[in-house]
This record gives structure tokens, C-alpha cells and sequence, in this order.
């Protein structure tokens, strides 16, 4: 599923509504007065988390959004209702930014409700005003406006696992062939250009556009999604058999992470080595043998073409998780 990851929208709460004002015609004289009411208050703007990613580019349509007006105030002394709140449901990462204050939020988990901006309070209908000293008031009061502001939303990706890698490294091949996610997939550099996320037995999983050497100075496309990353909770690096020099392409893309936080690299990492139908068993126990060996990490090789080593790394991943998750 691909997705809008950032949006900006005007949002603004509810206007109160007016208060009023109104006579009560009574047949006994000291019955008659004022009865007008006071307006309601105008609707809030709140924002929920909720667990589907795609809801933001829900939003990426509007660019304004607004809770509803309350009601102005009716006679008989009722007061108007409440507008109506206006509930953004977005989705658990997104990260909102009040532009105007300043103020930010962070939805972490399903359920996490947040209110963003207070709708204006109802005004006062002219029975509010009776007093001994005036009994026939013809004050009302207009209600408030409600708070508005502009906001940034961004998404900031949780996902279990991240796999990050070179350009061209078959991550989003990888992808597909483990959860039966759809992403794109081409025999070329930066085929991938917004994280797309697939599902292993309920393991998400992030494929994330290539990195290359400087992506952390916002070369290739590498700048605007390493803030994905920071939000993967294990990295497994992709390094394709067809690279000349294993060691030093895990080592390029690893210190690229360093370089925009070095907090990145304490998450748990682990090592694919993908496209292992390009060499030959024996070369590719070597080649395994000495990434793990030199890295102190845990290697996998899979092919595609190659059933069985799929199947062993989803059950590596799955297993990664859970020990993670304990
Ligand atoms: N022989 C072989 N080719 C593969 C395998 N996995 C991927 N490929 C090929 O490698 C090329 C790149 O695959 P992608 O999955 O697009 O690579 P990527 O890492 O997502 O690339 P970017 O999105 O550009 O970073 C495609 O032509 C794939 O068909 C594999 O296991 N074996
Ligand atoms: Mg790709």
C-alpha cells in the first residue's frame, strides 16, 4: 500500500452560537420577560489514532476542514446545541504540528485521542441579562469564534521490521515474496520512492527506498525517508550476491544511517543476502560465512526463486520479532 506521508491542512473549531433575544408572552404579566436563550458551543477538533496507514491520504484532499457552528440560542430559554466535533482519525505515528503555535502531538498507539482546537463558546441570550433592576434586558451576547490554526501531519512509519539496503538490492522483490505486498519492482536504481509496507503474519514490514552514500546529506532519495527508519524497530540490511564487496556495501549503508542519527544503529539489525541464485552454493556459503562472521550479526541468504530460504528467513523474522516483543 502506498501512501501520502505528509499533509497540511487549515483546521478550524466550531463557532458558538448567538445568544438571543426573545419575549415570553404569558397571559399574567409577571410571568412575561425575557426568554431568550444562550447559544451552544462550537464543535472541537480532535484527532484519533486508529491502525490504517492509508488514512491520511484520506485528508490529502481537503485543505481546509472545519467542526460544526453550535446553534444559536431559541426562545422558551433553550439553549443551542453543540456543534458538532470534527474527529480526524489518523494513523498511529502521525506526528501533528500545530504551525501557528508551535504545539505538537504524537499518536503512538490505536485508540490515543488528542484535542487540537476548542470550538468558541455559545453567547448569551437576554435572559441571562434579567435582573431585579431590569426585568425587560434586551442584551444578548454573539458567540465566540472557535480556535483555527494550520496544521502539518506527518507519518512517521512503526513498523516491526525495515529493509533497508542499496538501490537495486531486490528489497521490494524481497517484500512481495514474503507478505504478497505489491510494490513496484525494477531492474533499475530508486524503483522504490515512498516506503511501502506489507504484513507477515501480522509482522509489518517496511520496504524502504534505496540508500546510497550521502543519502543522509539528501542525496538519491534516500533524505526524506531515513526518518522512516528511525521509527523501524529492527533493521535488516539487503545486500545483493551480485555485489563486489559485501562487507564494504553494508558498511556504506550503515554508516549513511549514522550519519543522520547514530541512535539508529542500537536497534537490532540483522543481515539478508538476497539474490543468491547469481552464485554458486559453495561461493555463497563463503560469502555467508564471512558477513556473519565479520559483522557478529545474524545472515540470511534468499533467492526468490528459492522457496525453502524463504520460507526459513519468514520464520527467522517472526521469531526476531517475538523475542523482541517480550
Ligand atoms: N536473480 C534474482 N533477481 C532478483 C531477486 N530479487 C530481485 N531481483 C531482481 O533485482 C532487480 C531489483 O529488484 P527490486 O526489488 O526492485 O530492488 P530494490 O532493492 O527494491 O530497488 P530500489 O527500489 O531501486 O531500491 C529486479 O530486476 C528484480 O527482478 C532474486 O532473488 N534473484
Ligand atoms: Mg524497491
Amino acid at each position: 500500500m502506498a501512501f501520502t506521508d505528509e499533509l497540511k491542512i487549515n483546521l478550524s473549531a466550531g463557532k458558538g452560537g448567538d445568544g438571543v433575544v426573545r419575549w415570553r408572552h404569558e397571559k399574567y404579566k409577571e410571568k412575561a420577560g425575557p426568554s431568550g436563550g444562550n447559544g451552544g458551543r462550537g464543535g472541537d477538533v480532535y484527532a484519533k489514532a486508529v491502525r490504517d496507514i492509508t488514512k491520511l491520504s484520506h485528508y490529502a484532499q481537503f485543505s481546509k476542514l472545519s467542526a460544526k457552528n453550535g446553534q444559536d440560542g431559541m426562545k422558551n430559554s433553550r439553549t443551542g446545541a453543540k456543534g458538532e466535533d470534527l474527529v480526524l482519525f489518523l494513523p498511529v505515528g502521525s506526528v501533528i504540528k500545530n504551525e501557528d503555535t508551535g504545539e505538537k502531538w504524537e499518536l503512538l498507539k490505536e485508540g490515543d485521542e488528542v484535542i487540537l482546537l476548542k470550538g468558541g463558546k455559545g453567547g448569551l441570550g437576554n435572559e441571562y441579562f434579567k435582573s431585579s433592576k431590569n426585568i425587560t434586558p434586551k442584551e444578548q451576547t454573539d458567540g465566540k469564534s472557535g480556535e483555527s490554526a494550520k496544521f502539518s501531519i506527518e507519518l512517521r512509519l512503526i513498523a516491526d521490521i525495515g529493509l533497508v539496503g542499496s538501490p537495486n538490492a531486490g528489497k521490494s522483490t524481497l517484500l512481495n515474496s514474503l507478505t504478497g505486498a505489491k510494490s513496484k519492482v525494477g531492474n533499475y536504481r530508486f524503483t522504490t520512492v515512498e516506503p511501502y509496507l506489507g504484513s507477515l503474519h501480522g509482522v509489518i514490514i517496511a520496504d524502504i527506498p534505496g540508500l546510497i552514500e550521502g543519502a543522509s546529506k539528501g542525496k538519491g532519495l534516500g533524505h526524506s525517508f531515513l526518518k522512516h527508519i528511525s521509527r523501524t524497530r529492527i533493521l535488516a540490511f539487503c545486500i545483493s550476491s551480485e555485489s563486489k564487496d559485501l562487507l564494504s556495501e553494508f558498511e556504506a549503508v550503515k554508516n549513511e544511517l549514522e550519519l543522520y542519527d547514530p541512535e539508529i544503529l542500537i536497534k537490532p539489525k540483522i543481515i539478508i543476502i538476497t539474490k543468491s541464485d547469481v552464485v554458486g552454493r559453495e561461493d555463497l556459503k563463503k560469502l555467508k560465512d564471512n558477513v556473519s562472521e565479520e559483522t557478529g550479526l545474524d545472515t540470511y541468504s534468499v533467492s526468490v526463486l528459492d522457496d525453502d530460504s524463504i520460507d526459513e528467513l519468514s520464520k527467522g523474522l517472526v521469531g526476531l520479532v517475538k523475542k523482541e516483543d517480550q
